[in-house]
C-alpha cells in the first residue's frame, strides 16, 4: 500500500470500518470484477494478484458488486460488503422489479455518448443514475475526430443536463484527453456508463495506452454496438485513478427519481395555477410555453415510468412482507415439533 497509496481507491476509515463488524480476523478488500458467483478482489495490504472469492450466503439478498469494499475471513470468503458512498443503480433489465448495481463507493460516473447526434433523450437517462445517488457525473462525448463541433455540442448539452463539466474526446487523434485526465484525480474511483458502441472500452485503452479491452466497429447496418464488453471491471490507470468500465447499456431503466434532470420543469412548475399541473392543456401552465415540447415530452415518460414503477415497487414489497411472515411461521412450527 505504502508505494502506490491509490492503488484501491479511497477508503481512509477502512481499518475502522472493520474492526467495528465484530468479526475476528477479517481483512479489507475491494471487488475488481465478478464471475458468476464469485468475485474477484483486491487485498489491501497483500502483494498477492486478486482472488477468486466466494461469499456468505446471508449475502445473497444483497451481493457485493465492482467497486464494493468488502470484509474477507481468514478462510477466503466474504462476510460483509462496508456501506456503499456512490452507487450507479438501475432496474434490471426487463420486467423485473429489482434494481440492479451496476457500481458502487463511485466518486465520477462519466457518461459517454457518440458524436455526431448525442442522443440527448438517452443522456437524460444516464445522468440520472448518477444524480439519483448524487454521484457527480461529466459527459464525454467520444469520436470527435467525426464532428468538427464537438466542443460547441458539449458545451450546449452541459447547459442542459446536471453534470459538473462535459468535453468532447477523440481516441483517434487524442482531442480531448488533456481535460479528461484532469477528472481523473489520483484516488478517483470513475465509471463509464453509456450504450454499446459508444466507445468505452477504446476510452479506457487510450488512458492506459495498451490495447486491454476488446472493442469492436459498430454494425454498419444501422450503427448499434456490438455489445462487446460483458463483464464489468475495475482497471487502475496510471495516473492512480480507477475506471470501471461496463457492458453498454441496452435499457436505460431507471430506479430512482430523475427530478434533478428536470430541474428546470419542476422550477417553472411553481409557477403553474394548479399545483398538479401536468403541462397538458391546463390554463395557466407556466411550463408548457417555456420549455421544448420534446423535453417536455422525455419528462412526462419518464413520470409515467417511475410511477408505475412506484406501483410495482409496492405489491413487491408487499409479497415480500408475506413471504417472510409466512417463513417465519414455518420456523415456529419447526421449533414447536422439535419440542414435542
Ligand atoms: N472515429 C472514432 N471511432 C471510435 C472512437 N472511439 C471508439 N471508436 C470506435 O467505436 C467502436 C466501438 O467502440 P468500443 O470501445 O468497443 O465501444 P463500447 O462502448 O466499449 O461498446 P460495448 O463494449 O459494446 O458496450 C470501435 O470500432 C471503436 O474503434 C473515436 O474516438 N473515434
Ligand atoms: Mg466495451
Ligand atoms: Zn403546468
Amino acid at each position: 500500500m505504502e508505494h502506490e497509496p491509490f492503488e484501491f481507491g479511497r477508503r481512509p476509515e477502512l481499518a475502522a470500518e472493520l474492526a467495528e463488524l465484530d468479526e475476528p480476523g477479517v481483512a479489507g478488500g475491494r471487488v475488481v470484477a465478478q464471475h458468476s458467483g464469485r468475485w474477484l478482489v483486491n487485498m489491501v495490504g497483500s502483494e498477492t494478484e486478486p482472488q477468486l472469492l466466494s461469499a456468505r450466503s446471508r449475502l445473497r439478498q444483497d451481493p457485493p458488486t465492482v467497486g464494493d469494499w468488502v470484509a474477507v475471513d481468514p478462510e477466503g470468503a466474504i462476510v460483509a460488503v462496508l456501506a456503499r458512498h456512490g452507487v450507479l443503480v438501475r432496474r434490471a433489465a426487463g420486467e423485473a422489479t429489482a434494481a440492479q448495481v451496476l457500481a458502487a463507493n463511485v466518486d465520477l460516473a462519466l457518461i459517454v455518448e457518440p458524436l455526431p447526434d448525442p442522443n440527448q433523450r438517452r443522456l437524460e437517462r444516464l445522468v440520472s443514475i448518477a444524480v439519483a445517488d448524487s454521484v457527480p457525473a461529466a459527459l464525454v462525448l467520444t469520436k470527435a475526430d467525426l464532428d468538427p463541433d464537438g466542443d460547441a455540442t458539449a458545451a450546449r448539452l452541459a447547459r442542459q443536463l446536471p453534470v459538473t463539466s462535459a468535453l468532447a474526446v477523440s481516441a483517434v487523434d487524442r482531442t480531448g484527453f488533456d481535460a479528461l485526465l484532469k477528472l481523473l484525480e489520483p484516488g478517483t474511483t470513475a465509471a463509464l456508463i453509456g450504450r454499446s458502441g459508444a466507445g468505452k472500452s477504446t476510452l479506457v485503452n487510450t488512458l492506459l495506452g495498451v490495447e486491454r479491452q476488446a472493442t469492436q466497429p459498430v454494425r454498419a447496418s444501422d450503427g448499434r454496438g456490438r455489445h462487446v464488453t460483458v463483464t464489468r471491471e475495475m482497471i487502475a490507470l496510471p495516473g492512480g485513478a480507477l475506471i470501471i468500465d461496463t457492458p453498454g447499456l441496452r435499457e436505460v431503466g431507471l430506479w430512482d427519481g430523475a427530478q434533478a434532470v428536470f430541474a428546470e420543469i419542476d422550477r417553472l412548475a411553481a409557477d403553474c395555477r394548479f399545483a398538479d399541473c401536468q403541462h397538458e392543456s391546463e390554463p395557466g401552465c407556466a411550463v408548457r410555453e417555456a420549455v421544448d415540447p420534446a423535453e417536455l415530452a422525455a419528462w412526462r415518460k419518464l413520470a409515467r415510468e417511475q410511477e408505475e414503477l412506484a406501483d410495482r415497487k409496492a405489491v413487491a414489497a408487499e409479497r415480500k412482507e408475506r413471504s417472510r411472515t409466512l417463513s417465519r411461521r414455518i420456523k415456529a412450527m419447526k421449533r414447536a415439533d422439535r419440542h414435542h
